[in-house]
């Protein structure tokens, strides 16, 4: 039975290939969040994948060569990271775009590291990612350079800001990350950070945080953490009666908080690594096709999502032009691929970015985003001048 269906599929397969003409995809691997907490993050970018593939096939793929994504579910933790990019690896992807997060990101790049796969973090923003090794660049800017806009931003909106807590999540690695970069751009600013206190991101009830945030009399509170344990703590800061400002990390920045924070999760002010505003003419295609398709502007993890596709569709393209892809060995293909990467520039719907020689990002624009809820559901994020 089964064979029967094999040989049918592979006959189907044949006469299709036959008679439409159409080459063996390649195939790039997307390893991200699409079940548990994490999936608050990594819907966006399944969508954001998603989006690019059919855009950059209906430009005909790889001079002419489709992709075809192929996606694994890296679930909420390193085990399932690692499971993810090792059956990607063995399946024989090109590249792989992923994971969601930097904890994750810790455990399963240096899997890829050593079988030679190049990989682009969509999101990953802790300090050291690029670091990791040769193989591993990122699409997302660093920390270092998205979080203190958000806090400018609201001493720009309060400059009368001077007492602030800030809070983390100790069990991610970003957000012990972010917080660093909070703390220190808080003290560059001159501001006293009177308090800090720590989460886990499995945590649900944050009277003991609250309560120490009420006790310090502050002016702003800063979360890093993820989107439900952060939406769950803005929520508990606001009920027990927290009127101040509030700046979300990169952890927040996703609409689905919404359903978690609710009205309370007006006016988080939230740093962005992306803008629908960009003027770029593939970011107003990218945003064209978002809006039809879910009825609002796309978020930051869909654009960087995307754009780790296009900048894979772009290298390969170089490559192909010099030598067909179908006549490369994998593993050369792989090392290529990696060295291509890194050398170009990419007009993405995150403006001109290109790499270090590390695979860091370079990119030049950067913004800061404020909730605006209508309802206890329905809300934006209003970018700020
Ligand atoms: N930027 C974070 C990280 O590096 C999260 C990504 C929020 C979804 O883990």
């Amino acid at each position: 039975m089964k064979r029967a269906t094999l040989l049918a599929v592979t006959l189907g397969l044949f006469s299709f290939t036959v008679a439409q003409k159409v080459a063996t995809p390649i195939e790039i691997g997307v390893a991200v969040a699409q079940t548990s907490n994490v999936a608050l993050l990594g819907q966006e970018q399944v969508i954001g994948a998603r989006l690019a593939e059919k855009f950059f096939n209906n430009q005909g793929g790889i001079n002419g060569t489709p992709i075809k994504l192929v996606f694994q579910d890296t679930g909420g933790d390193e085990a399932g990271a690692i499971n993810a990019f090792q059956n990607l690896i063995r399946d024989g992807v090109v590249g792989i775009v992923g994971p969601t997060l930097s904890q994750h990101a810790f455990a399963a790049d240096p899997i890829a590291e050593r079988a030679k796969v190049p990989v682009l973090g969509p999101s990953n923003t802790a300090k050291g990612i690029p670091q990791i090794g040769d193989f591993i660049a990122r699409v997302s800017a660093p920390v270092a350079v998205v979080a203190p806009n958000a806090v400018k931003q609201a001493l720009k909106l309060d400059p009368d800001i001077k007492r602030v807590a800030v809070l983390y999540a100790q069990n991610d690695a970003f957000s012990v990350s972010e917080t660093g970069t909070f703390q220190e751009t808080a003290k560059a600013q001159k501001l006293d950070v009177v308090t800090v206190q720590k989460f886990q991101t499995t945590d649900t009830d944050f009277t003991t945080q609250v309560t120490a945030v009420l006790g310090a009399k502050v002016d702003l509170v800063i979360i890093s953490g993820l989107a439900a344990d952060g939406g769950n703590l803005v929520k508990q800061l606001r009920q027990l009666g927290y009127k101040g400002l509030i700046i979300g990390g990169n952890g927040l920045n996703t609409s689905n908080i919404f359903s978690v924070c609710g009205r309370d999760c007006d006016g988080i002010l939230i740093a962005q690594a992306y803008s629908p505003q960009q003027s770029g003419a593939i970011n107003q295609v990218f945003v064209k096709e978002y809006r039809a398709q879910y009825k609002k502007d796309p978020p930051q993890f869909a654009a960087q999502a995307y754009t780790g596709v296009q900048v894979f569709v772009e290298a390969l393209r170089k490559i192909d032009r010099k030598k067909k892809l179908n006549t490369w060995d994998l593993d050369d293909l792989r090392a290529e691929l990696n060295k291509a990467i890194l050398v170009g520039s990419y007009r993405t719907p995150l403006g001109v970015i290109s790499f270090d020689k590390e695979g860091e990002l370079n990119q030049k624009e950067f913004y800061v985003a404020q909730i605006k809820m209508k309802d206890a559901r329905n809300g934006s994020f209003v970018f700020l001048k």
